[in-house]
C-alpha cells in the first residue's frame, strides 16, 4: 500500500545536505497525523541553500512522543507552492508533504477554509462567503489529503486527523480504509445549528466528520452543536453528553463526540520563564520603554476574531478620560501577520494601525508613545520575555475555540504575579475562572475590569494568578493529546 523508499531527487539535494535524510526506509506507520501544515518550514541558510527546520509548536510537541514510539508520520502541506515534495524524515520524525498548486491554495485554503468556514464558526463576526468554486477545490484536497493518509497508515493504523480545513477527510479515509481508527479534533469553535445550517454544503460536512470514531471539540457546547446537527440534518440518533462524551449512530458504527480542551507545554514555559536570560530581557524591555508604572500586554495573530480594535478602543478611551495615565500605563500590541491575501485582515490591519496612530498621535510625547505596536512575528524567547515582563495581558477575542495565548501568560507567571483581562467568550474563559472576565462588545466593562485589574490589592490578584497557574499546570498539551488519544482507542468498545 506504501509507496517504496523514496531517494533524494535533485530538487530535495539541498535539503537533504543540512538536517533532512530521504525516508529511504519507509514502513507505512501505526500512527498518522494529518493536518494543514507540516510542523516544519523552509529556510534560506546563509549559503543560499535551504533547509527545512521544525517550527515548534504545542501540537508537535505533544504528539512527538506518540510520533516517535508508534513509528508516526505527519501528513500536511509544506506552506507556499514549494513543488512536489517527496517524504522526509526530520529529526527521526517522518514528514508526507502534499503539495497543492497555487490555485489550490486559493481555493481550499484562502477561500473556502478562511472567507467560508473560518466566519462562519466565529458567530459570524463578519459575512461568510459561499461559492461553489471553492467547495470543490475544498473537496479535491481534502481527497488528496486522504490518498496520501491512506498510503502512510499500516494497516490497523491510529489516524489523527486536525481541523477545519480538513473535516472531510475522515469519511474520505474510512471509504479508502476502513480498517483505520480514524480520529478528529477540530480546533475552532463550532457553530450552533442556526449558523451552520447557513452553509449550502453542511450536509456533506457533516457526513465528512462522521467518518471519524472520536470527533472532539474544545468545549462541551461544541460538541452538543454537532449532536444536535446530525440529529437535526441527517436524522440520526445520538446520544446526550455523559462522563464527557456522547455520541452519534451511524449505520452500523458509533461515532464518539466530547470535549477535550486544548492546553500548552506548560512545563516548558515554567522552565524558561525562571530562566536567568529570560528575565533578564524581561527586566531590559520595561527599562527600554521607560520602566511604566504598569506594562499591558496584547498578542495575537491579526485576525478580526481577536478583538484587537475593541481592546484598542478602550486604552485609548482610558487615555482619553485620564484614568490610564500614557506616562505611566504603556502597552505593547503584537500583531502577528495572517491571511494578508483575504480581504477583510487587510481592511482589520488598515484600522488597528489607524487607531494606533491616533492614540500615539494624541497621547505620546517624541520618544514615548504609549502604545508600541508591532506588525511581524518575534522569536519564541522574546515573546516569553514579554509575558514574563507583562503585568497585564489583554485577551479580548469576540469569540475564540481556545486562546493558548492567555495560557501561556498565566504559564509564564510562576510567581503569581500579573494579571489576565480575558473575553468571556474564548475557550479558555471556560478553565480560567479567576481572570479578570469580560465582554468584549461592552466597552465601559472593559475599561472598568482593566483599571480594576490595575489597581486591585496585589494580594488579591496573586490569589487569582496562583488557581490559574495551578490549573494550566496541571492540565497541559500532554494529558490533552493522552486524554483524546485514550478516548479513541476505547471508541470501539
Ligand atoms: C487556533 C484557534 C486555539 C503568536 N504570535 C507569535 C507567536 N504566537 C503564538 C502564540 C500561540 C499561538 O501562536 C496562537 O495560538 P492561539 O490559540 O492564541 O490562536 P490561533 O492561532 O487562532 O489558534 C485557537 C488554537 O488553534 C489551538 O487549538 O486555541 O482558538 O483559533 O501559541 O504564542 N509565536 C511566536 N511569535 C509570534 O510573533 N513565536
Amino acid at each position: 500500500m506504501c509507496r517504496a523508499g523514496v531517494p533524494p531527487s535533485p530538487k530535495n539535494a539541498a535539503l537533504t545536505e543540512a538536517v533532512v535524510t530521504a525516508d529511504s526506509h519507509r514502513d507505512e506507520s501505526d500512527f498518522v497525523v494529518v493536518a494543514n501544515r507540516l510542523p516544519v518550514d523552509l529556510e534560506e541558510q546563509p549559503d543560499g541553500s535551504r533547509a527545512w527546520r521544525r517550527s515548534p509548536g504545542g501540537l508537535v510537541t505533544a504528539l512527538e512522543p506518540v510520533l516517535r514510539s508508534r513509528n508516526g508520520t505527519w501528513v500536511g502541506w509544506p506552506g507556499a507552492s514549494k513543488g512536489e515534495i517527496e517524504p522526509f524524515v526530520l529529526d527521526g520524525l517522518r514528514m508526507y508533504p502534499i503539495h497543492l498548486s497555487k490555485d489550490e491554495v486559493e481555493g481550499y485554503y484562502h477561500r473556502f477554509s478562511n472567507s467560508t468556514l473560518w466566519p462562519l464558526y466565529h458567530d459570524v463576526v463578519v459575512k461568510p462567503t459561499f461559492d461553489r468554486s471553492w467547495w470543490g477545490t475544498y473537496r479535491e484536497v481534502n481527497l488528496r489529503f486522504a490518498e496520501a493518509t491512506a498510503r502512510a497508515a499500516a494497516p490497523g493504523a491510529t489516524v489523527w486527523v486536525h481541523d477545519y480545513q480538513l473535516q472531510l477527510v475522515p469519511a474520505m479515509l474510512r471509504e479508502l480504509r476502513p480498517d483505520l481508527k480514524i480520529g478528529f479534533f477540530l480546533h475552532i469553535p463550532f457553530p450552533p445549528s442556526e449558523l451552520f445550517a447557513q452553509l449550502p454544503w453542511r450536509v456533506g460536512v457533516l457526513q465528512g466528520m462522521l467518518g471519524a470514531d472520536l470527533v472532539g471539540f474544545h468545549l462541551p457546547g461544541g460538541a452538543e452543536n454537532f449532536l444536535a446537527l446530525a440529529h437535526r440534518l441527517l436524522g440520526l440518533e445520538t446520544q446526550p453528553i455523559r462522563d464527557g462524551v456522547g455520541s452519534v449512530e451511524c449505520g452500523d458504527r458509533t461515532v464518539r463526540v466530547g470535549a477535550f480542551p486544548i492546553s500548552i507545554d506548560s512545563a516548558e514555559l515554567v522552565e524558561q520563564a525562571r530562566s536567568e536570560k529570560i528575565r533578564a530581557r524581561a527586566a531590559e524591555i520595561r527599562e527600554e520603554l521607560g520602566d511604566p508604572e504598569h506594562l499591558m500586554l496584547g498578542v495575537d495573530r491579526l485576525d478580526y476574531t481577536k478583538g484587537i480594535d475593541l481592546r484598542l478602543q478602550a486604552i485609548g478611551e482610558l487615555y482619553d478620560d485620564g484614568r490610564l495615565d500614557p506616562a505611566k500605563q504603556v502597552m505593547i500590541q503584537l500583531a502577528t501577520p495572517s491571511r494578508e491575501q483575504v480581504e477583510q485582515y487587510a481592511l482589520m490591519r488598515d484600522a488597528v494601525e489607524l487607531q494606533v496612530g491616533r492614540i500615539n498621535g494624541e497621547h505620546g510625547q517624541l520618544h514615548r508613545p504609549p502604545v508600541h505596536y508591532l506588525y511581524q512575528p518575534v522569536d519564541r524567547e522574546e515573546l516569553i520575555a514579554l509575558f514574563v515582563a507583562a503585568d497585564l495581558m489583554l485577551v479580548t477575542p469576540l469569540r475564540d475555540g481556545m486562546n493558548l495565548v492567555a495560557k501561556e501568560y498565566v504559564a509564564c507567571h510562576p510567581d503569581h504575579t500579573g494579571a489576565l483581562v480575558l473575553s468571556e467568550f474564548t475557550g479558555a474563559a471556560h478553565e480560567l475562572h479567576q481572570a479578570y472576565l469580560v465582554n468584549p462588545h461592552d466597552l465601559d466593562m472593559v475599561e472598568d475590569v482593566i483599571v480594576e485589574a490595575l489597581d486591585a490589592d496585589p494580594a488579591a490578584r496573586e490569589e487569582r494568578m496562583a488557581a490559574m497557574h495551578e490549573q494550566v499546570v496541571e492540565n497541559d498539551v500532554h494529558r490533552w493529546a493522552a486524554r483524546f488519544l485514550d478516548a479513541l482507542r476505547r471508541s470501539g468498545d
